[in-house]
């Protein structure tokens, strides 16, 4: 921060960086895993960023909340158990509870404070972690997975980007792992970072997932404080014969989803188009 404005400056995305203007520091911390802060911005609400990364703001936070939950749990005939990891600010479990059929969500975030400050700091996110249906574990996804026999109908990995903890979560074991704990026509979204940025991260995760499940694809949202306003899942199905595309069920209450947005949100600019449908 200086002079009054947070840059979010990273060799992640060189030679660019989004800039917030900041009205009050609420929080800063040196957690075991990132370093730890929130904001509060002249317009884009609170804003909780670690390692320097913005992860949500409280004015923008639903579009990638509700597209990486209701993709997968809208084009799924039967959502009963779902499983986040990452979402430690309770904004992916938020959305994931519009699901009526969904009985039992599991949250595995390796962070106790990003849940900590998140329900001090951003309540709208986290109001439902305390729901019945939720169980909440601190710990890393990846280990979860490993140790964890139980399966899932829907696996949502909410995750930072794959510098720092959320590393292996964007490599082939991980998504094995995925696999392996979703029940029969089980579907997963992850995140998936963004066209203009990572092109070449994108391509990678797709080939590989692809020797994993027999359906996957790239769907994409827009946010204006992520990384060139925009953010993109990878999607899976062990179900061969699953369409991610087509929603089956209307969901109630969102802002940014809808059942156009969701068929909407496959269709990719030509440049995106050609280098993942062909190489
Ligand atoms: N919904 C907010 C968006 C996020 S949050 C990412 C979360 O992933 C953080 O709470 C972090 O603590 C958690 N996390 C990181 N690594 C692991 C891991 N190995 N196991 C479990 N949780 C983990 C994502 C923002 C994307 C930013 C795009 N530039």
């Amino acid at each position: 921060i200086k002079d009054g404005w947070f840059r979010e400056i990273s060799s992640q995305w060189p030679g660019q960086a989004m800039t917030l203007k900041v009205n009050r520091i609420l929080h800063v911390e040196k957690s075991l895993y990132q370093d730890v802060l929130v904001f509060e911005s002249e317009t884009f609400g609170n804003v909780l960023v670690l390692d320097g990364v913005i992860q949500c703001t409280e004015r923008d936070e639903f579009s990638y909340q509700e597209m990486i939950a209701h993709i997968p749990l809208a084009s799924h005939p039967n959502p009963k158990k779902v499983l986040v990891i990452g979402g430690g600010d309770g904004g992916v479990v938020r959305e994931v509870l519009r699901h009526e059929s969904v009985q039992e969500v599991v949250l595995c975030d390796i962070d106790e404070a990003v849940i900590r400050v998140s329900k001090q700091y951003l309540p709208h996110m986290s109001e439902l972690l305390d729901s019945s249906r939720v169980r909440v574990f601190v710990g890393d996804g990846f280990k979860f997975l490993a140790d964890n026999t139980s399966t899932y109908d829907v696996i949502i990995t909410d995750s930072s980007d794959p510098v720092g903890p959320a590393e292996s979560l964007f490599q082939k074991p991980y998504f094995q792992l995925l696999h392996d704990a979703l029940a029969p026509g089980g579907s997963i979204s992850t995140q998936g970072e963004c066209l203009w940025i990572h092109l070449p991260l994108i391509k990678n995760t797709n080939t590989m997932v692809k020797e994993i499940f027999p359906v996957v694809e790239y769907a994409f949202t827009t946010i204006p404080t992520y990384p060139s306003g925009q953010i993109g899942f990878c999607l899976a199905s062990k179900d061969a014969t699953r369409d991610m595309r087509t929603p089956v069920r209307k969901v109630e209450g969102t802002r940014y989803y809808n059942e156009d947005v969701h068929r909407a949100a496959f269709i990719l600019p030509e440049f995106g188009r050609r280098i993942l449908e062909t190489g």
